[in-house]
């Protein structure tokens, strides 16, 4: 390593054995009281003060009854797998999305409309699996990632992407109607987790990374020999959510980024060992960030440099391949969060168990793809400075100036680039503006607007991921805590305290103005394109008071619509063992006015919006009277809007 790219000032070994934050973090891996006492001890006494400075705070930016807010937030939910809307400045939640849950209310996962979406782009042998098990589609996700599509370096308001770590799937929801349309299984990745759009001439692609290794081909036959073991970094098409394209990578991918050219995505690594235990993946110093040469993989896939896999192309962008499609540069230490400032040049990569965050000048870029013979780290990295214990994600105020979440700190420092580069060149400043205790331990941070060129410095959010002792104990099991700031000069000021249930990781905060949802659908929307065709084979008019019952062997289709407070069917009936599917329209078209339609004891409900068609399927499968009803409060008859299934016993 040269003079000039410096070591970290505090070693790894330092950082976890010398300090309580360390060991708590070490302690969530490897466990033990001592280090949980570590985590929660004197974070009491600061939340104290700061609540009490917060109620103050909040009063000057209260979003009052009735008044709209000025941002949309986009909320990921980790484990619980849906995508959250919610008002900024006010933190209210004004929707929830499934995505890649099950969801009771709205029918999704289980209507015939969100299972076409669960099943087009599900790999064949997932698809055999869920069979196997007697299931249609995988009713959980681990959704960390939500960005919204880009056209030249900005929101566009078109569509919003995001991951599923536990099934590898990568899925797209339509704004205008804030409902998932896509969901693509990648094959050959494990574990997709870091996501984001290219931002520049427009997404264009989706990048989306590969966290577990595994066998190049996982079939069985190669096990424990990680030998073998290879990553993949995909890059979707957004307008088909087809994978264009695919890259195999030397070490894992963790999170990752692009710039606003259009050149580059790039990754971080926090397992270069490729090591499958704890101490192996922490043993090395250095990690490193992977830069992807968007032109030169497109000119592979050209060109025919690529080997075929699982129906994807994918090219070689493993270290030592001498290719012009990746470079590696060393960073500091397993590294977690990759963020692109809107100057349009730096690139921070958070060093989470180095106090560090590196800064990279990506306008160098080229220089490494010019010549293979230069030191990585020493030609593109231009600054480095010390932040704190615990360095997750960064989040940028359009000024210049970036806000570093601490994990291990439990809070927020706002530093300066700028300084951040001269202090690296030997001027003596400090490029850290402030700090801000954060409640507690916080991953993504995100500001309005800031991970585009419209970055605009008026509000920030922490994504804490401990609430501890901020809200009424509510058992074992604690929210998560997300807090907002003002940003006033160079100060933090909280305005609220949100507690969220499990659990995002990451948000974008988005103009208003960007944002246009309908207000109701289209009766021809293509969510329903299969379900109507069928009505039409059927000779049923969909868009007509229907009341047509279909029976197809001992297949039944049953039509009906629903205008307040009435379905067209008062009653129908099957036989004991008949597959039944009902379909229905929903022909109000006012604002608001949603019904939904709940067969009872059969596990079967869904959603109807205005002018929705929607529709589900079972067995009809014990003789008798069922009652269906609408389970949306529609109107002031709303408990009368039901009716009878009468099952008929097999042999009547
Ligand atoms: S990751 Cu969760 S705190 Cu999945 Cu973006 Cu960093
Ligand atoms: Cu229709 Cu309630
Ligand atoms: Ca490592």
């Amino acid at each position: 390593m040269s003079e000039q790219t410096r070591k970290p000032g505090i070693s790894r070994r330092g950082l976890l054995g010398a300090t309580a934050g360390g060991a708590a973090l070490m302690g969530a891996g490897i466990g033990g009281g001592a280090a949980r006492l570590g985590l929660m001890g004197g974070a009491a006494a600061v939340g104290t003060i700061a609540a009490t400075k917060g109620a103050q705070a909040a009063a000057d930016y209260q979003v009052g009854p009735g008044q709209l807010d000025e941002y949309y937030g986009f909320w990921s939910s980790g484990q619980s797998g849906e995508m959250r809307v919610l008002g900024v400045p006010s933190m209210r939640e004004l929707m929830r999305v499934p995505v890649f849950n099950r969801c009771s209310a709205t029918g999704w996962g289980q209507t015939n409309e969100s299972i076409r979406i669960h099943q087009e782009r599900m790999l064949p042998r997932t698809k055999a699996y869920l069979e196997a098990n007697g299931k249609k589609v995988h009713d959980n996700g681990d959704l960390h990632h939500v960005h919204m599509s880009f056209t030249e370096g900005t929101y566009d308001g078109r569509f919003l992407f995001m991951n599923d770590k536990a099934n590898t799937r990568v899925a797209r929801v339509r704004c205008d109607i804030m409902k998932c349309d896509k969901i693509t299984e990648i094959p050959n990745a494990k574990a997709i987790h870091g996501l984001r759009p290219q931002k520049y001439p427009r997404t264009g692609y989706v990048f989306a990374n590969g966290e577990d290794e595994g066998p190049m081909v996982n079939d069985g036959r190669i096990l424990d020999d990680p030998s073998q073991y290879v990553n993949f970094f995909t890059a979707l098409d957004g307008d088909t959510m087809e994978v264009a394209w695919q890259v195999m990578v030397s070490g894992n991918l963790d999170n990752t980024d692009a710039d606003y050219e259009g050149k580059w995505a790039f990754s971080t690594s926090y397992n270069s060992e490729m090591g499958m235990t704890l101490p192996d993946m922490t043993a090395a110093e250095m990690d490193h960030v992977v830069i992807f040469n968007i032109r030169a993989i497109e000119r592979a896939i050209e060109e025919g440099d690529y080997i075929e896999m699982q129906g994807v192309k994918v090219v070689d962008g493993r270290k030592g391949q001498n290719k012009d499609y990746t470079r590696y540069v060393p960073i500091p230490n397993n590294p977690h969060g990759i963020n692109m400032a809107p100057d349009k040049k730096h690139l921070c990569v958070a060093g989470k168990l180095s106090p560090t965050v590196s800064v990279l000048d990506v306008s160098k870029f080229d220089l490494l793809f010019e010549d293979d013979s230069l030191d990585a780290r020493a030609t593109v990295l231009v600054a480095e400075p010390e932040l704190g214990l615990g360095p997750l994600h960064t989040a940028f105020d359009g000024q210049g100036n970036a806000f570093t979440t601490l994990f291990l700190d439990s809070q927020i420092v706002k530093w300066n680039i700028e300084r951040a580069i001269a202090l690296y060149n030997g001027a003596d400043v400090d490029p850290i503006i402030t700090k801000v205790d954060v409640h507690y331990q916080p991953g993504h941070n995100s500001t309005s607007m800031g991970e585009t060129l419209e970055a605009d410095g008026k509000w920030f959010v922490s994504m804490n991921k401990f609430s501890k002792d901020r809200f009424l104990n509510v058992g074992p099991l604690k929210p998560e805590n997300e807090q907002l700031f003002v940003i006033e000069g160079d100060n933090l000021r909280l305005v609220h305290d949100g507690p969220i249930f499990a659990e995002p990781h990451d948000s974008i905060i988005v103009r208003s103005d960007i944002v246009n949802p309908l207000h109701y659908y289209d009766r021809n929307d293509p969510t329903w394109a299969e379900t109507r065709a069928q009505a039409e084979a059927d000779g049923v008019d969909i868009d007509d008071w229907m009341e047509t019952v279909v029976r197809d062997g001992n297949k039944v289709r049953v039509y009906m619509s629903s205008a307040a407070p009435n379905f067209s069917l008062e009653s129908f009936t099957v036989k004991e063992g008949d597959e039944v599917t009902v379909i229905i329209t929903n022909l109000d078209d006012i604002e608001d006015l949603a019904h939904g339609f709940t067969m009872g004891d059969h596990g079967v409900a869904f959603e109807l919006s205005p002018n929705q068609t929607a529709s589900a399927t079972f067995v009809a499968a014990k003789p008798g009277v069922y009652w269906y009803y609408c389970q949306w409060f529609c109107h002031a008859l709303h408990m009368e809007m039901r009716g009878r299934m009468f099952v008929e016993p097999k042999d009547a």
